[in-house]
Parts: C-alpha cells; structure tokens; sequence
C-alpha cells in the first residue's frame, strides 16, 4: 500500500525550461458523501462518486524557469483574466504540496482556467478545479521523471487534487471513483480516490445527472466550515459508521444493477448530509423551499409512473436528479412540465457519467 513518502520524488532524469498542458477535470457528485475530516486532508469516512461528463473546469498551465528558486511564483487568469481574489487558495495549495513537488519553485507559472458550467451555479467548482491543476502538474513532473508509470501518474495527481480539495481527488480518473479506505474495497485509499475495482452493472452505463439550479448563490457554508461541524457533532460517529455501511452495500449494488436499493441508499444518503447540518452548533438549512418542493414531486412522479428516478444533494440547494439513460426521455419531458418552475431562471444542466480529466494540450 502506498503511503504519502512514495509521492516525495528522489530525483529526475530529465529537465525542461518551459512549457504548456491544458488538462479538462470533470466535476463529481458523491453518493456516499464525504463530510468530516481529520488533519492532512484524510477524509473521516470513505465516499464514492460518479464522476461527470459535462460540467468541467479546463486549465491550461504554462511554466518557464525562473532565477530564484526560493518562492512559488504564478499568475491567475480566469477566462484569460487575471483573478486575484483566485490567488490565496493557490498559494496554499503550492505550500501544502511543495514536498512532494520541490521543482514547483524553480518555475514561474502562468496557470489559465475556465468552467463548462455557469458562473455562481452555486455548483462547486473546487473538485474540477483543483483536479484540472493537480493534472497539469504531473504532466510537468511526467517531463522531469518520463519513467513514471500512468497508476503512479494517475494516484498521484489524485493524491495532489486532494490537498488542494478532498472531493478532487475523485475527478482524476474513472466514471465510478472511491475515496478512503474501505474493507470491502481494494486499493482504497485516505490519501487518493481509485477506480471502483470490479464491473459496473450496465443499468449504471451513461446512468444520467440532470442538475436543477436552485440557488445560484454563495454558498451560505464552505466546505471547510461544514466539515468541521461535524467535529464534536453528536451523531458523528454513527454517521461515519453509517457510510461504511451504505458503501458496503452501494458496492453490491453498483455491481448488480439493484435500483431500487440504489434509489434507497443515495437519498438517504443526501438527506443524511444535510441532516448533519441541520444538527450541528451552530445549525444550518441549505435546502431551499424549491428544493422541497422538487424532492416531493420526484417522490410523487417515481411513484406514479414507476421510473427509477431519484434525487441527490451537494451541500447547498441545488438538486441533481439521477436516473437510467432508458428513461431519459419521459424523465426529461418531467423536468419541463413539473419542475423547471422550481429552477432560478429555469436553469438547470443535463449532464452523465464521464471518464474523468483528459489532456487536450500537451507541449
Ligand atoms: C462530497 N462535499 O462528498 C461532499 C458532499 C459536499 C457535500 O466534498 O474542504 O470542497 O476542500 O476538502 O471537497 C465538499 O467539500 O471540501 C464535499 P474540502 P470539499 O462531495
């Protein structure tokens, strides 16, 4: 098993003045949710996610030798401007990654990023984003050491994207990724997300994620503030005990196509999330009346018509509808009568599981 040593590289073979990768990283969404952390970014309970096609964050990074190697030196641009207020977050992920990447400061570093996804969707774009730079920067590390195996490229970028933000680490590779050590789940790992390792039933192929775009807003609780309520929560230790379990269970299921158990699982699973806002100190409601008002009429319409649509939640208002691709079409026709009316704007993204980050430019 790997452990964070095996990312502390020894030395290079090769050395590079300048460059340029543009890396595309998929956005996630959990089933089993990640929520509670312990020091180094080392998730408290294990999660797993389908990773996302449509909504991306595209970065090219640009890199040329510097004079001084005794600072991390970049410039921000987000869609070709430049982006201070972006600038913080990066240099503290810099700083949280630089031992396992001491060549970053004998670079100055131009790094260029856009999303597919609107802005303030109030989808986050912290896992696509850091996972897009997490790649970009093992491209200039596979030019240093071109020896380097793609697991070991692969695990690594995952290993980095998770420094930067957990929930990144699952949008490196693979359309099914989990993320924290897990019994029945080998390789997993607390330090990088890995492939779900045995055969995906084909009731999950191209399975569907329609996000309906509810609250636009800034997120009313960042992650980091959400992830330490649940330190001194109450229900804490259930709760991680209780994602051991659900991904024991969702792994027999993804495994044998079982939707109604899946249907079961996922919901539980995202009321649960928010059922840890909702009891921690201080407390918080990021549901939004819209967001009742579409679980309901799911509720009602999966019922009525015996379709196995169901619902998940991130940590805000908006709502992610996940359902089989044969259903597509009536699901589709349901989200125009009956719930488009509960959407900002009438906004909402059909999106489907991908196949993780691609490099589009390699130089
Ligand atoms: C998840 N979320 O599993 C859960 C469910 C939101 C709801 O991971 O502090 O941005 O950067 O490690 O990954 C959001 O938290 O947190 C998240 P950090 P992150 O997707």
């Amino acid at each position: 098993m790997r452990t964070e040593t095996d990312f502390i590289p020894k030395s290079f073979s090769k050395t590079i003045e300048s460059g340029t990768f543009t890396w595309s990283a998929p956005s996630n969404i959990a089933l089993v949710k990640y929520w509670g952390k312990k020091a180094n970014q080392i998730p408290a309970n294990p999660s797993v996610s389908f990773t996302l096609n449509t909504c991306k964050t595209i970065t090219t990074l640009t890199f040329q030798t510097k004079a001084n190697p005794d600072s991390f030196s970049f410039d921000l641009l987000f869609e070709g401007k430049p982006k201070e207020d972006f600038k913080p977050k990066i240099q503290k992920f810099f700083e949280r990654i630089a031992v396992y990447c001491p060549y970053l400061k004998q670079y100055h570093f131009t790094i260029d990023t856009r999303n597919t996804f609107p802005h303030s969707s109030g989808i986050a774009s912290s896992a696509s984003g850091m996972a897009a730079l997490a790649m970009n920067i093992m491209s200039l590390e596979k030019a240093l050491n071109p020896e380097m195996t793609e697991d070991y490229f692969n695990q690594k970028a995952s290993f980095l994207a998770r420094l930067g933000s957990g929930s990144a680490c699952r949008s490196v590779k693979g359309k099914v990724v989990v993320w924290g050590n897990h019994k029945g789940i080998t390789g997993s790992s607390d330090l990088f997300g890995v492939e779900f390792p045995t055969a995906i039933h084909s009731n999950f192929s191209n399975y569907q994620d329609t996000i309906l775009l509810v609250d636009k807003g800034e997120k009313q609780v960042s992650s980091t503030v959400g992830h330490d309520l649940m330190h001194n929560h109450p229900y804490a230790e259930q709760r991680f005990q209780q994602a051991h379990d659900n991904l024991s269970k969702l792994k027999t299921v993804l495994e044998n196509g079982d939707l109604e158990t899946f249907i079961e699982i996922v919901e539980s699973e995202a009321l649960t999330l928010h059922a840890m806002m909702m009891t921690s100190m201080p407390y918080f409601i990021l549901m939004k009346p819209n967001t009742l008002e579409i679980i309901n009429a799911i509720w009602k319409f999966r019922k009525n018509h015996n379709i196995p649509v169901c619902f998940t939640l991130d940590a805000g208002a908006n709502v992610h509808i996940l359902y089989p691709e044969n259903v597509r079409v009536q699901v589709l026709q349901f989200i125009q009568d009956e719930l488009v009316g509960y959407c900002e704007n009438a906004q909402y993204i059909c999106d489907a599981i991908g196949k993780g980050s691609q490099l589009m430019i390699d130089n």
